[in-house]
């Protein structure tokens, strides 16, 4: 299906087509439900795809989902009506086709597509039936966008939450974590249409909104050994580098430092990690590209598209996605307040995962293993897996596997580095192959992946994921050494 010609003209087409198929079912009056994966990405979607509704004044029922099965067993039995499903379904089409044949159907996604032609009354929008890299370049809210921008009076307002769902895909893999191809497109858009501000900054989570000490602490991704969580470590840091955290009454932040400042911190962070013998490359991922909503509030949490990610991200982890798809519609005032406290409460719980896990990883030959408890919600496993891989907990040469288990069925989620991608490990295909061995399905990125699979064939599983690891590894081997430092 890669093999194809990229060729943008003709899925700028195909968004065409289905945007004008949505819109005649939305005049038809026919109920049309939106259903979308609960991470940052499918938030955005579901938003930008209820948003554009809502203008058109169609009558539509938004749904967010932790699985495909979740989104089948909940819907599978409703009839009538248009799905408009996102950020998932072209892996498992034939499936989706069993159940909703008779529906008018259109799906809006960017992983790997497993077949294209999906008949009558079905569209399917997705950029690797067009030779584009839907792993890279663009999110199932760039696609979203895409299809939208054809039919909804006001596309500027929903650029912006296209390049939100990009960064919640961890897309940003550019040169000084830009966003490139596709993508490109769809921030420029948001530039014109003057809701986008894209400069080069540090990257620290809460840089307009939070004090700095508390920003540098905030910092999960990288992860900053004796910084990341400890506050008063980040506040005796900026003390000792003679920067002035307060300005009157107000503390400062990332935002506020002038550009000598923020050299005398990035010096501080270096010379922090050396003393504590930690390598210091991390600090390469803390100057990038900042995507900035200009028309958000500076306390909103939004202003930041990275932090808008982490906002929504929060809201699907915790069965809060209603208050996420409403802020990436376009709501406010209290429904944003709530967001943002679900939020907070979010990352407390993340910290402590953060913790149990820094004691209880287990090393396999060539993967890492880490196994949550009953005391961590199931919900979680994928984000813990995301922001655990990018700590150094996680040597590069090792896939990590996330588990845990909720009646009887264990999740898996898998993340490993874009070192190990380059060299030709594939965890999208090891998921698939290794879950379908023990009764559960799989799939996914090169780079992030996951699997549910019966909880009494973990240890297999566990068996046959590393074999297969070890194998994809034992064929580059000979070719390339694996080096730590490069
Ligand atoms: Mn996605």
């Amino acid at each position: 299906m890669d093999g194809s010609v990229r060729d943008v003209a003709a899925l700028q087409a195909r968004c065409k087509e289905a945007a004008d198929f949505i819109q005649d079912e939305a005049e038809r009056g026919t109920e049309i439900l939106v259903a979308g994966h609960n991470d940052a990405d499918g938030l955005s979607s579901i938003g930008i795809v209820t948003g554009g509704l809502l203008d058109l004044g169609a009558k539509f029922i938004a749904k967010s989902v932790f699985r495909l099965e979740e989104f089948i067993d909940l819907m599978g039995k409703r009839d009538g009506g248009m799905v408009i499903l996102v950020d998932m379904g072209s892996g498992s089409i034939h499936e989706l086709r069993k159940v909703f044949g008779d529906r008018k159907f259109v799906i809006i996604d960017h992983h790997q597509p497993e077949a294209e032609d999906i008949g009558e009354n079905w569209i399917h929008v997705n950029p690797h039936l067009f030779g584009i890299d839907g792993e890279s370049e663009v999110s199932a809210a760039g696609v979203a966008y895409l299809v939208m921008r054809n039919i909804t009076p006001n596309p500027h307002i929903y650029a912006p939450i296209a390049v939100v769902g990009s960064l919640g895909d961890l897309q940003d893999r550019g040169e000084k974590r830009k966003l490139f191809g596709l993508n490109e497109e769809i921030v420029s858009d948001a530039v014109e249409g003057r809701m986008l501000k894209v400069y080069e900054d540090f990257i620290l989570y809460g840089r307009g909104s939070k004090p700095i000490h508390q920003a540098l602490a905030s910092t999960q991704s990288p992860y900053l050994p004796g910084l990341s969580g400890e506050e008063a470590s980040c506040l005796s840091l900026l003390i000792e580098a003679e920067i002035e955290v307060r300005d009157g009454d107000k503390w400062r932040t990332i935002a506020d430092l002038t550009e000598e400042e923020k050299t005398k911190l990035y010096n501080a962070i270096v010379s922090h990690l050396v003393k504590n013998n930690q390598p210091t490359e991390v600090v390469k991922d803390l100057i990038g590209t900042v995507y900035e909503l200009v028309n958000e509030d500076v306390s909103s949490g939004l202003r930041d598209a990275r932090e808008y990610a982490q906002l929504l991200n929060a809201c699907g982890k915790t069965n809060n996605s209603w208050l996420g798809v409403s802020v990436a519609m376009g709501y406010r005032s209290w429904v944003l307040e709530e967001a943002q406290r679900v939020m907070e409460q979010y990352r407390t719980i993340l910290k402590k995962s953060l913790e149990f896990a820094s004691k209880n990883l287990e090393q396999m030959y060539n993967i890492m293993v880490l196994r949550v408890g009953p005391e961590i919600d199931v919900r979680q496993v994928s984000s813990i897996a995301s922001i655990l891989s990018s700590s150094k907990l996680i040597p590069a040469d090792k896939p990590l596997i996330v588990v845990g288990q909720e009646a009887g069925v264990v999740k898996v989620s898998a993340r490993t580095s874009s070192k190990l991608v380059m060299v030709g490990v594939n965890l999208g295909t090891v998921m698939r192959e290794a879950a379908s061995k023990f009764a559960g399905r799989g799939g996914g990125h090169k780079i992030a992946a996951g699997a549910e699979i019966p909880a009494d064939r973990l240890t297999l599983f566990l068996l046959e994921v590393d074999r297969l690891i070890g194998e994809a590894l034992s064929r580059v081997k000979t070719q390339i050494t694996l080096d730590d430092n490069d």
